[in-house]
């Protein structure tokens, strides 16, 4: 068995290149007004603009990509805010079990809260070594290691800590609450 083969989740294979999902089409954004928001269940509510996320992307990690349609792609290095960062700024209340992700498409999707806790869980800016491009998500997307790519949110605009599991966009047509790539959870 090679290196990469002991990192495939079961049931699914390696391929080259991602494949760009934009299931609402590719959001026109609108660089001098763009927010980043984070509201909900939080101490703190907290806005961005475009030079604060740039500013405060430090963290770099690789991390293999895992489509829930089965394909998966080796090695792709992200740089963003790590998550953690900003949930501790946020400050959430005990209350908070759930965030979730709107998008400028209309998208949506939610992972628990202690997700955002993992190490490598950030809002990429840039992606192999390039800030992200707009088919990719530009200017922000969700990476969370060992989820499957859906939860990748894409054109995020608005993080909301919430009380209670709200699904989103996949969620609501049958995908898991969580999505972990090694115990395949693909859908409810
Ligand atoms: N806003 C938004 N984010 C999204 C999607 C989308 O349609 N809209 N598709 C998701 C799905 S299903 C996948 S597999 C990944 C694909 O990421 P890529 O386009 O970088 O390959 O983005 C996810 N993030
Ligand atoms: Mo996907």
């Amino acid at each position: 068995m090679t290196l990469s083969e002991g990192r495939l989740p079961p049931g699914q294979k390696w391929v080259d290149k991602i494949t760009e999902y934009a299931v609402l089409g590719v959001p026109k954004v609108d660089i001098g007004a763009y927010r980043l928001r984070v509201r909900g269940e939080i101490l703190n509510p907290l806005e961005f603009d475009l030079d604060q996320v740039k500013g405060m992307s430090d963290l770099e990690m690789v991390d293999d990509l895992h489509c829930v349609e089965g394909w998966s792609v080796r090695g792709v290095r992200w740089k963003g805010i790590p998550l953690r960062k900003i949930v501790d700024l946020a400050g959430p209340k005990v209350s908070a079990t759930h965030v979730f992700f709107r998008c400028l498409d209309g998208y949506s999707t939610t992972i628990p809260i202690d997700e955002t806790r993992k190490g490598g869980c950030l809002l990429a800016t840039f992606m192999n070594g390039r800030e992200l491009e707009a088919e990719l998500g530009f200017p922000v997307r969700l990476v969370v290691p060992g989820l499957y790519a859906w939860k990748y949110a894409k054109w995020v605009s608005e993080i909301i800590f919430m009380d209670h599991y709200e699904p989103g966009y996949w969620e609501r047509r049958g995908y898991h609450p969580r999505g972990d790539v090694w115990k395949e959870e693909r859908r409810e």
